[in-house]
């Protein structure tokens, strides 16, 4: 697939998947999902990528949410399909078996703020606003804003951002927690960078099952969150990178993992 909407690049075993429509300030349209899709199906069976960064184009917007010219037409079938298409490629980047970060690079409204809550964790420049503002256009979050915003923010702070519509700067955003760190705007792809390559140099199974963890016990009990937890650990002593790691500190030396 071509790609129009969406720039896709790896370099030392990081992907960067930026959305590139900023005449519309990076607003997701039906194609722009589609290609966001394509690329992430290809990342998740890709293991030259250790990490992926998501960003947008230039130095104003993330994502200022879904199209609103291409959605205002809809009738309640085609607001619901194109809702569940977004879902589930939002799901879908939840579900990679690599981490993914946000680098937020602007405005985060709607569908940026439920795409960032879709990645593994947030950063954001210092001119970075979130929000929710659907209940002012007249309909609900569609593409999991309900779900995963309150996860990361807890219900207080998530339904005052929706049920208000308004928007947070990005400090308001670290003090709730839903970025873990601001830093100027000319800085923020350094920083992000930096963090992603100190992932990627662990032990590519690891942190994959790590990841699997968190998530699976997000959406279940303790008791089997853990046992999950015993399963994946287990099954690392599997893996050629837990001798290697375990090994390396023995021998007072660098791992070198192959992610195997
Ligand atoms: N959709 C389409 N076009 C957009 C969007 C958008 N979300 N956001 C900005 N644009 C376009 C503008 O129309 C404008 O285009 P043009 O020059 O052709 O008029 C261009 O981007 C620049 O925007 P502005 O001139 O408005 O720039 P400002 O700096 O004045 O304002 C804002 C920036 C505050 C970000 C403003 O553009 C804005 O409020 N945008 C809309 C934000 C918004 O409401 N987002 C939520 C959309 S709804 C959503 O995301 C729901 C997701 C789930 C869908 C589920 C479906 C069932």
């Amino acid at each position: 697939m071509e790609y129009q909407n969406i720039l896709f690049s790896v370099e030392d075993g990081i992907g960067m998947l930026t959305i590139n429509r900023p005449k519309a300030l990076n607003a997701l349209n039906a194609a722009t999902v589609a290609e966001m899709k394509d690329c992430v199906e290809k990342v998740a069976v890709n293991s030259d990528i250790k990490v992926l960064v998501i960003t947008g184009s230039g130095d104003k917007s993330f994502v200022a949410g879904a199209d609103i010219k291409e959605m205002a037409t809809k009738n309640p079938a085609e607001g619901r399909a194109w809702g569940i298409f977004g879902q589930n490629v939002f799901t879908e980047i939840e579900k990679l078996p690599q981490p993914v970060i946000a680098a937020i690079n602007g405005f985060a409204l709607g569908g940026g703020c439920e795409l960032s809550c879709a990645c593994d964790f947030r950063y954001a420049s210092e001119n970075a606003k979130f929000g929710q503002p659907e209940v002012g256009l007249g309909i609900t979050p569609g593409f999991g804003g309900t779900q995963r915003l309150t996860r990361v923010v807890g219900r207080g702070y998530a339904k005052e951002l929706i049920y208000t519509g308004g928007m947070i700067d990005a400090q308001e955003a670290h003090r709730i927690g839903l970025v873990n760190k601001v830093v100027p705007q000319a800085e923020l792809m350094d920083v992000v960078m930096k963090v992603a390559k100190k992932i990627a140099k662990n032990a590519p199974v690891a942190v994959q099952m790590s990841k699997a963890a968190i998530n699976n016990g997000v959406n279940c009990d303790v008791v089997t969150g853990i046992s999950y937890e015993a399963e994946v650990f287990g099954l690392c002593f599997a893996t050629a990178d837990q001798k290697e790691g375990m090994g390396a500190f023995v021998e007072k030396r660098k791992p070198a993992f192959t992610g195997k």
